[in-house]
């Protein structure tokens, strides 16, 4: 009977088919090419009608044996692939604990907080108390408390940076606006002075900015720490001892500090002071340019109008302030000749300190 053996030979096809299926996707085009809605085995089972009476039975027989065949090697064989394919996904997936691992990159403090902190610290030790204030400030806080002139240069428009409103305006008089970012950080102590009864011994550190342009020796935007002691009969002999010693915790025992005398107009007298080169010991070298000395903080008696502006007396009170530049102290601890390199964000420059 030709349609049994058609359907025998069927069924060996797909049976072979089903062997040879490489994945569980290959294989169930088999199944679809055999029993699926247009398969070949589903359209003998269909046309099973047609079959003349007589061979019916016998023709049924072989199609439903066919199909319960080609139906459990299917299932065989996908179990088969089944369970390698889940094998292969394991041994892809598997981790090889025999590698170097791959460490994370652990950050430090930033040399510019570091520095900040160790001069807080010493501070700190001495008695002082640590202020903070906002960075922008008006102009009375920034300039005019502390005697600062209308027309000295540091009020301009090419040195400070002005906060105007969205159509620029929001200008005074002078061409100038009331608020800018504060470009000292006297403002806190001016508020502190305005704030406390004196002892006051109070140290500010924080961001401040200037308009220029980045060089070795220049960042718009920097870190400094001021300090103001305000207490009765506080002489220029407290402010060489307190700063000769922040210079040598900073630096070491060894290094000797000098003042030069200069002008600020918030004190008077007023000097700079110069802390004995580190590399050269005093002799000259190319590191403090010949001098022996490295320049590091300004300072000076406060001024008796500066004290009286904020409601001290300043026949009863004195008092000394000074300032510094954080990222400047660093590079003179460190010999770091160029102020920029601390923002650059060179992990393995940071990762020195
Ligand atoms: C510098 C110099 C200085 C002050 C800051 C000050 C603050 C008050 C009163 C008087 Cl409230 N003076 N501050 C005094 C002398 C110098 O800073 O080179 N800064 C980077």
């Amino acid at each position: 009977m030709a349609i049994v053996e058609d359907v025998a030979a069927l069924r060996e096809r797909t049976l072979a088919s089903v062997e040879q299926a490489a994945d569980t996707a290959a294989l169930d085009q088999v199944r679809v090419a055999a029993l699926g809605k247009s398969g070949a085995l589903t359209g003998y089972l269909r046309s099973m009608g047609q079959v003349p009476k007589e061979e019916r039975a016998l023709v049924g027989k072989a199609v439903n044996e066919a199909r319960v065949a080609v139906e459990e090697a299917l299932a065989a064989r996908k179990a088969a692939l089944e369970a390698a394919e889940l094998a292969a996904a394991i041994d892809a997936a598997a981790v090889d604990v025999t590698l170097p691992g791959r460490a994370q990159q652990v950050g430090t403090r930033h040399l510019i907080n570091r520095i900040a902190d160790e001069v807080s610290e010493i501070f700190l030790g001495l008695g002082y108390s640590v202020a903070q204030g906002p960075e922008v400030e008006t102009c009375y806080y920034n300039f005019e408390a502390l005697n600062a002139p209308a027309d000295h240069p540091s009020r301009g428009l090419a040195d400070t940076f002005y906060v105007v409103d969205r159509s620029g305006a929001a200008c005074n008089v002078r061409g100038e606006s009331d608020v800018l970012l504060r470009t000292q950080t006297s403002g806190v102590q001016v508020h502190a002075m305005e704030d406390r009864e004196p002892p006051i011994y109070v140290i500010a550190p924080g961001k401040v900015y200037r308009r220029d342009v980045a060089d070795p020796s220049h960042l718009p935007q920097f870190t400094q720490i001021e300090g103001l002691v305000v207490d009765e009969g506080i002489t220029f002999g407290d402010l060489k001892g307190t700063l000769d010693y922040l210079c040598k915790q900073l630096f070491g025992e060894e290094r000797k500090t000098r003042f030069r005398a200069h002008y600020f107009p918030f004190t008077e007298p007023s000097a700079e002071v110069d802390v004995s080169c580190g590399i050269c010991h005093g002799e000259g070298c190319r590191f403090c340019k010949g001098t022996g000395w490295l320049e590091i903080l300004g300072c000076g008696m406060v001024d008796p109008n500066v004290l009286s502006m904020s409601g001290i007396d300043p026949e009863k009170y004195s008092g000394f302030a000074f300032g510094m530049g954080v990222e400047r102290i660093a590079c003179l601890k460190y010999n770091v000749p160029d102020l920029r390199m601390l923002l650059e964000g060179d992990m393995r420059f940071l990762r020195q300190f």
